[in-house]
Parts: structure tokens; C-alpha cells; sequence
């Protein structure tokens, strides 16, 4: 029988550079070995998003966007996480055995509030829907970018301390991060995150792509000079998506190493790298677009997937409980 995967992005903007290489990446490599559940995660979005419009343009735009990357509907269950709404019961029933300080020590709480995002009851407590999320599907792992272990650790306890007090009714996934891809960078260095402001969408028109490229925070080494690619926010994301190995990224390496060579140089080779590696999806994207009709099917068929699963899961927690 083959292991089960699932993960969830958050419709909370566009997705980007750093959701490809964390995690959508490894969802398409996956598919077809491993049996697949993935969600836009709508109710989380909630907990950012306050227009309405904004959210639902959102969730539609990351199914086209999960399929122009390469997911295909024929080996993966996409579904909308509201369509399933056995989770937030499960969600519910997680958060009555959850220890306030397990949410006092998420860290993206901290760090979402301190950029500005409301400091709301859903946002101290996602990680506990989100352990919902994940355990309703009964996966073996879980693919998710860097900045997401911490998260699953919480997914983990939380199912022990269930399990502890009412017998062996969740199962406990394991993360998996793509071996070389790290936490991509933004074009402010920071973390590459669409509620910063400082994504890189692979779908743009090649110019607009080009003059955001352009923007990239870089130091102020002089062209002549000898630069370190490993700290420099171009070549880092260059890495990210031509890979560590490819001869593209060694030249570029020998290239800011050997000096001579500027700025201005390595981002015109990740706009060449970006919109040829994209060139298929980019594509894809347009055909998606005109053809409505083929998501909602798609989402039907995932939602019917998703919600017998989790209905088989949700049952077994509500008997442990008692209901
Ligand atoms: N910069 C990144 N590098 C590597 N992986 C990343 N991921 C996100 N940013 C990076 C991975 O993408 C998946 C989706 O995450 P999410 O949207 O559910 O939440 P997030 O991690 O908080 O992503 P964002 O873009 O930063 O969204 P907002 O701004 O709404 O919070 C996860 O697997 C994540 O690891």
C-alpha cells in the first residue's frame, strides 16, 4: 500500500519562490510514489485575509496555481480546507488537550504579530488547527519548507498527549524537507513570506519580473571585487531553484568568486533561470485560467476524497472522546 502524504498552503496572497522550493516542489516530486491529499487552507487565511473578495480570488488562484506547477488532480486529492469541515471539529477536540504554553511557544506568532498581523485568538492557536488539518488525513509525512518543523513537532505532541489519555486514535507524521531547500530569502533578505511584501511570483510578465528582480537588496561590494555567493540573497535563491549541483549555479558561484562581475549580472541570470524553469507552468497557468469549469471538478473530486477520510477520522476521535 503506498504511504500518504498531505500538506496546505495558506490562500493569503499570491504564492511564490519560497512556496515552490519549500514545499510545493516536493508535493509534485512526490505524487504518484505516495498517495496525496493536498489543501489550500482557507480557515487559516482567515486569520490575514478580512477581505472577502481578496480571499476568495486567493483560493481559486492557488488550485490554478498548484496544478500549472505540476500537481496533477489524477494523483493527488486538492481540496478546499472548508469543504472539509470535520477539521475545525477536530480542531476543537485537539485544543482540549492542548497545554496553553505549547501555543505560548510557537514562534510564528511572535514573529506574524510583530510584522504587523492582528494578534488574534485564531492566530495564537493555528498550530492547533493545523495539527487538525494533518491528522484528519491519517498521513506518514508531511512536506513542508523549514520554517514548518516546528509546527509538526506540535501536530506530533499533540496526537501523543490524545493517544496518552484515550488509546491509539491519531497517527503520528513525520516532516520532510527537501534536502537543499532551506528557508528562501525575499527580496529584503528576509524570509520569503506573502504576507512581508517581499515575494517573487514565477508567474509575472517577464518585464514586471525583470524590474522586480531588479529590486533584490544586494551589498555594495564594487563590480570589480571578489563577492561570497553564499550570503548574497541572488545566488541563494538561484541555488534554491536551479539546484546546488547544477552547472548553472557553479558558474554563477565561480563568477561572483572570481570578481568582475555585478549585481545587476546575477539577477538578470536568475530572471533567465526563473522564466525558463517556469516556462511549461507559466503555460499551464494561462490554459487554467480560461477553463473554470476544469477547477471546480477538480476541487469536487478532492472534497469528496478528503471529507471520507477525515470523516473515518473524525469518527474515531469522537467515540475515544465519548460523543
Ligand atoms: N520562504 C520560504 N522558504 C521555504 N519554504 C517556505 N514556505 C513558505 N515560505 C517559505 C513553505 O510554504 C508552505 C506554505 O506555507 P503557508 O502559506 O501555509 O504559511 P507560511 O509558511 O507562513 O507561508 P508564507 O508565504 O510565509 O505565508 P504567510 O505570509 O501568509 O504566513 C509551507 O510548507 C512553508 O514551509
Amino acid at each position: 500500500m503506498k504511504k500518504r502524504i498531505l500538506s496546505g498552503i495558506q490562500p493569503s496572497g499570491q504564492l511564490h519562490l519560497g512556496n515552490y522550493a519549500g514545499a510545493i516542489r516536493q508535493f509534485v516530486e512526490m505524487q504518484g510514489e505516495y498517495e496525496v491529499y493536498v489543501f489550500v487552507a482557507s480557515y487559516h487565511a482567515l486569520t490575514s485575509t478580512r477581505d472577502p473578495e481578496v480571499l476568495g480570488n486567493n483560493i481559486r488562484q492557488i488550485v490554478i496555481d498548484y496544478i500549472a506547477f505540476g500537481l496533477d488532480p489524477k494523483q493527488a486529492n486538492i481540496y478546499l480546507q472548508h469543504d472539509v469541515p470535520q477539521v475545525t471539529e477536530l480542531s476543537w477536540i485537539l485544543s482540549c488537550v492542548c497545554p496553553k504554553h505549547m501555543m505560548d511557544k510557537a514562534t510564528s506568532y511572535k514573529d506574524k504579530t510583530a510584522k504587523g498581523l492582528a494578534a488574534s485568538i485564531g492566530l495564537y492557536t493555528y498550530p492547533i488547527l493545523q495539527a487538525a488539518d494533518i491528522l484528519s488525513v491519517d498521513p506518514d509525512f508531511v512536506p513542508v519548507g523549514e520554517d514548518q518543523i516546528q509546527h509538526i513537532e506540535i501536530t506530533r505532541d499533540l496526537a501523543q498527549k490524545f493517544n496518552h489519555h484515550y488509546g491509539e486514535v491519531f497517527k503520528l507524521p513525520a516532516h520532510r524537507i527537501r534536502a537543499d531547500a532551506g528557508v528562501l530569502p525575499g527580496l529584503d533578505g528576509e524570509k520569503m513570506s506573502k504576507s512581508y511584501g517581499n515575494t517573487i511570483d514565477p508567474f509575472m510578465p517577464e518585464k514586471k519580473l525583470r524590474k522586480l528582480l531588479n529590486k533584490i537588496v544586494t551589498d555594495s561590494t564594487p563590480m570589480e571585487d571578489p563577492k561570497e555567493p553564499e550570503t548574497c540573497t541572488v545566488y541563494k535563491i538561484f541555488k534554491a531553484i536551479a539546484g546546488s549541483d547544477d552547472q548553472r549555479t557553479v558558474d554563477l558561484a565561480n563568477q561572483y568568486r572570481a570578481g568582475g562581475m555585478g549585481y545587476g549580472h546575477a539577477k538578470k541570470a536568475l530572471a533567465d533561470l526563473i522564466l525558463d524553469h517556469f516556462g511549461d507552468a507559466r503555460k499551464r497557468r494561462e490554459e487554467l485560467m480560461a477553463d473554470p469549469g476544469y477547477v471546480e471538478k477538480v476541487l469536487a473530486d478532492g472534497a469528496a476524497a478528503a471529507r471520507e477520510k477525515v470523516g473515518e477520522v473524525t469518527e474515531r476521535a469522537r467515540k475515544a472522546v465519548g460523543l
